[in-house]
């Protein structure tokens, strides 16, 4: 039987939310199209891990075009779906070197950045993964280019990520909204295929239990850092999966924060700006976090590059402040 029972909809929480919100009437249809890519995405993750299991014979050809293929699956399927929307003009993706132009009529008033399928890599050990999304509104009048790509995540109008886990969370952040959607998938026919309001109006918690990040390279941080680091681990515990999104979902739910700055061997830091940074940036902060560089906004950011790296500290918002200050006396 399906789970939704009485349960709000995606698309409920979408036509009551954006009705006659003006430019963003078209962004319902983004975000639907975003829902039903990542319908898409959750079974070849499924699947990808079955693929797996035959892996085990050694055929490292199945496992590793399974992975590669997914990744390009993951990328040809939102591509597909925000095309189709016909609200989105143009794509950037963490899996193309180039933003697609979505051609003629067919493209709308959006721009989407996106990181497709993030930590694909943790796939064959079953350690949840994610599709991450910031959402832009064209400039009226704009005849798209390359160059319409690079705004800064303080003019996103929304954004939204995926966790394939123990469940599949769609979390929608809108102005002033943070709510979380689980796909009842169900079994074979049994479920609905909708997303199920599961996580209305999240704020993230004033308690920070929980610091996220890589401690192996903490040889590699600058003393300021190591030192902001250290303070982290002195009052928190320490949760790391190594997926990005499963990070901070978690973090967002039960209060947290994740940092994976710059470092000797990642000047720049290692996280991409507009296509993981400013979308869970936005996501942060319409909860009531904040997203910093180390140094200053991650949403302030005016972008030269569509896949540029960035030092990213994210979550509860006085942890990141007092771990930014910390950072920042040197
Ligand atoms: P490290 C996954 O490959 C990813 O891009 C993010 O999801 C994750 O936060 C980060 O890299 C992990 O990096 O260096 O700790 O393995």
């Amino acid at each position: 039987m399906a789970l939704i029972g009485h349960r709000t909809t995606l698309q409920e929480h979408v036509a009551a939310g954006l009705r006659d919100k003006g430019p963003s009437d078209g962004l319902g249809a983004v975000i639907m199209a975003i829902a039903n890519g990542s319908r898409r995405v959750q079974q070849q993750v499924q699947q990808a891990a079955l693929a797996d299991a035959l892996g085990t014979t050694g055929e490292t050809n199945v496992q590793g075009e399974i992975v590669q293929r997914l990744d390009k699956a993951s990328s040809d399927i939102f591509v597909e779906t925000l095309s189709a929307s016909g609200q989105v003009a143009a794509i950037g993706c963490e899996e193309i070197e180039r933003p697609v132009i979505v051609e003629g009529d067919a493209g709308g008033g959006f721009i989407v950045l996106m990181d497709p399928l993030d930590g694909s890599s943790n796939i064959d050990v079953a350690v949840s993964i994610g599709s991450i999304f910031g959402i832009w509104q064209k400039r009226p009048g704009e005849t798209v280019n390359d160059d319409s790509l690079l705004r800064p995540g303080n003019e996103q109008v929304a954004a939204a990520y995926v966790v394939y886990g123990s469940s599949t969370v769609l979390v929608l952040a809108t102005k002033n909204n943070v709510s979380g959607f689980t796909l009842d998938s169900g079994s074979g026919d049994s479920g609905s295929g909708e997303f199920a309001l599961t996580h209305p109006n999240i704020r993230i918690p004033v308690e920070c239990p929980y610091y996220s990040t890589n401690e192996g390279n903490n040889k590699v941080l600058d003393e300021p850092t190591q030192k902001a680091i250290a303070l982290l681990r002195n009052k928190y515990s320490l949760r790391y999966v190594g997926s990005l999104v499963a990070d901070f979902h978690r973090n967002l739910l039960k209060g947290g924060i994740f940092a994976y700055p710059a470092d000797q061997n990642r000047k720049d830091g290692r996280l991409r700006l507009m296509y993981e940074a400013n979308p869970l940036g936005y996501v942060a902060e319409q909860a009531g976090g904040a997203a910093s560089t180390g140094y200053e906004r991650i949403m302030d950011i005016v972008p030269t590059q569509l896949h540029q790296r960035t030092p990213l500290i994210l979550g509860n918002k006085d942890v990141v402040e007092e771990t930014v200050a910390v950072i920042k006396a040197g």
